[in-house]
């Protein structure tokens, strides 16, 4: 510590103001030195600042991004969910079809089965073949369906004939012999009378009328048209307005 003598001459005030100057001295250059490290320091402040206020925005800017992809990822989920729930909707009406399809076809199997089965139903006995229908049509109807299939009612001409037709009939079957034109005169499809052929199976019944008996209760014009009646392998005249199955030959 200097103390310094304010009364002190010559000597003493050169001693005085050199300590003066050097202490001026020391304090402008502890400031050239301090001012420089404060600027320093407060530039280095700034520059973090300025950091963490990018670094902050960019982080601002990545949460809004990422919002933003999330917000479409959700809205891409909810599209796809409604396109599954759509596809399902549609596979479940593709199944439907499929199986009104398979019944649709099955049937058609099974109409062609039938079809088939009716072209395979002529059967062969002798030189002829026989169509035994399963449909029942009245009798002119089912004229008119033996010659739409090639052929006509069937005209029996022999016993043997009669006994194939009656063990495979299985039910009562229009056969091509009527008398229409002139009660009582019995004649086949091919305008040969029954007369001519030779044999003729009505049923007879011993202690009853026997067939044909024109039986007008059913029908006041009468019974015009013959029915081979399987049940007893012989004939009956009936109504030819009923329906029923009918044997066609070729
Ligand atoms: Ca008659
Ligand atoms: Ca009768």
């Amino acid at each position: 510590m200097v103390t310094l003598n304010p009364n002190v001459q010559n000597g003493g005030d050169h001693t005085y103001w050199s300590v003066r100057e050097r202490s001026s001295l020391c304090s402008r250059g502890l400031l050239k030195c301090v001012v420089p490290v404060l600027s320093l320091l407060l530039l280095c402040a700034l520059v973090g600042l300025c950091a963490v206020g990018v670094l902050y925005f960019n982080k601002g800017v990545s949460l809004e991004a990422l919002k933003k992809d999330i917000s479409r990822v959700a809205k891409r989920f909810s599209e796809q969910e409604h396109n599954a729930k759509e596809t399902e909707r549609k596979y479940e009406e593709l199944k439907a079809d499929h199986r009104r399809v398979e019944g649709l076809l099955s049937q058609c199997n099974e109409t062609c089965q039938e079809c088939a089965q009716l072209e395979e139903r002529w059967l062969s006995f002798g030189v002829k073949s026989y169509y035994f229908s399963n449909n029942i049509l009245n009798w002119e109807m089912s004229r008119d369906d033996c010659t739409k299939k090639g052929g006509h009612l069937v005209i029996i001409t022999s016993n043997e004939e009669q006994d194939f037709l009656s063990s495979k009939s299985g039910d009562s079957r229009w056969i091509g012999l009527n008398d229409l034109e002139t009660e009582g005169q019995w004649m086949w499809v091919n305008n040969q009378s029954l007369a001519e052929t030779g044999v003729s199976f009505w049923l007879k019944r011993p202690n009853d009328i026997d067939e044909p008996d024109n039986f007008r209760l059913e029908d006041p014009s009468g019974e015009n048209c013959a029915l081979l009646l399987s049940e007893y392998a012989a004939w009956c005249d009936a109504p030819c307005r009923q329906r029923k199955k009918y044997i066609c030959e070729k």
